[in-house]
């Protein structure tokens, strides 16, 4: 039996700095727009100068898998221009992961884009799923001899929201229907890279990260449960059911009728789940503006939820769909240290529980390593295991966290022989 997979989750973009992408473009333009936050990106975490100490950390939190990305637009900067320093300095990363006996797991897309994508061919035309795809084969090329999970996407719809349902993301538009060409495309390209990989190699195991969101009726009234049904419907279950009927579907009363035949074909793994918080929905009679949606406490810093219970339910419904299932993301933003030991406890509770139950949660990544770049909320929102001083070269502490988070792992480990609970000793 394969060990669970604990680990940390990344993303290229949010930690390493000296990136020139999309988002970078964005914050040039001024185009961001976050009342609350000051989200300059100013170098990231600069992980890209300190990824080898960064690297120290996680055997420091006795874990054997991490989580990451690659950045497209560092690999090619230039339509068709791959830079060969970015593919090295990758392959040492992986290198040195392997080295330290810890399970690489890649994520392709997470949220970000080299400068010409947009201009030259946006996710809402096929033609897109070509260019990602092309991108896709040279990186199989170079680390699929190397790296055995993939990650074909980081949240496609909520991806596809920001940057065409809500225009917080670039390219800023405002248009449902172009979400879900948008998400159509990405999950086509999906397809094709997932088939790439397996005539690579069938035993490498591919997957996406989606996001689930608990969805609660504010009042127990029949509007707001559809209300909160729909929902749940399209944010958590339609991608999911479309890898079985081939049909990306939706009917959101009043703002969305689509159907679109995807011959998903069930190519799909293991289901990444990322999970944060639940989201309560009132219905309101106001055609503009059809729902209310809020937040109970307690709340983290990002105003979410905590609500470990969701998570239960969410491995539930995963379970459903018969493939493997990693929590590829859960963490808190907080300054509030006790806060996030309790979230950390508590969820890990859910997890000991869950691996008890089935064979098919094989894997639990806490987002994140390291403080990093919130998108809209810049660096003022810290969801990281390890403290960094943005004002002082970028310096890292561990938080208290950091040491009960790898505590808990260990006891883990040698009680359980990687299966079975949490002992309560433990926590
Ligand atoms: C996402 C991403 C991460 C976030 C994390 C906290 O879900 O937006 O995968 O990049 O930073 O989820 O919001």
């Amino acid at each position: 039996m394969r060990n669970f997979l604990w680990g940390v989750a990344t993303s290229a973009f949010q930690i390493e700095g000296n990136i020139e992408n999309d988002f970078t473009d964005w914050e040039n333009l001024g185009k961001f727009k976050n009342d609350n936050a000051d989200p300059r990106y100013e170098n990231g975490s600069n992980h890209w100068d300190l990824w080898e100490t960064d690297f120290e950390y996680l055997k420091e939190l006795n874990l054997n898998a991490y989580r990451f990305s690659i950045e497209w637009a560092r690999i090619e900067p230039t339509r068709n221009e791959y830079s060969q320093p970015a593919i090295d300095r990758y392959h040492q990363m992986i290198d040195k992961l392997i080295e330290m006996n810890i399970e690489p797991i890649i994520t392709l897309h997470h949220f970000t884009h080299p400068s010409w994508f947009h201009s030259l061919s946006p996710w809402t035309d096929a033609s897109s799923i070509e260019i990602f795809t092309k991108f896709a084969k040279k990186m199989i090329k170079e680390f699929a001899p190397k790296i055995k999970f993939w990650i074909t996407f980081n949240e496609p719809l909520v991806w596809a929201l920001a940057a065409y349902g809500d225009a917080k993301f670039p390219p800023g538009q405002k248009d449902l229907y172009k979400v879900m060409d948008v998400t159509y495309n990405i999950l086509y390209a999906h397809i094709r890279i997932y088939d790439m990989l397996k005539n690579f190699d069938e035993d490498i195991k591919v997957g996406i990260a989606k996001h689930f969101v608990i969805f609660k009726e504010a009042r127990s009234w029949f509007l707001d449960k559809s209300l909160a049904n729909r929902l749940h419907q399209f944010f958590n279950v339609m991608i999911l059911d479309a890898f079985r009927t081939n049909t990306l579907e939706i009917y959101f009363p009043f703002l969305l009728d689509y159907v679109s035949y995807l011959p998903l074909d069930n190519k799909i793994d293991f289901w990444g789940i990322n999970y944060y918080y639940r989201l309560h929905a009132k219905f309101k009679i106001n055609y503009k503006n059809p729902m209310e949606l809020f937040a109970k406490n307690p709340t983290t810093d990002m105003g979410w939820e905590i609500y470990p219970n969701g998570l239960k339910k969410i491995i539930k419904l995963v379970s459903k769909y018969d493939k493997e299932m990693i929590i590829t993301e859960n963490g808190i933003a907080t300054d509030d240290e006790k806060l996030r030991i309790k979230f950390i406890k508590k969820h890990l509770k859910v997890v000991s529980k869950q691996i008890k139950r089935g064979k098919l949660l094989i894997g639990f990544f806490y987002w994140s390593l390291l403080d990093n770049y919130e998108w809209l909320e810049g660096k003022s929102k810290r969801f990281g295991l390890i403290h960094v001083d943005y004002e002082n070269k970028f310096k890292r502490t561990f938080k208290p966290a950091a040491f009960i988070f790898a505590d808990l792992i260990k006891k883990f480990k040698t009680n359980n022989n990687s299966k079975g609970k949490i002992k309560s000793k433990a926590i």
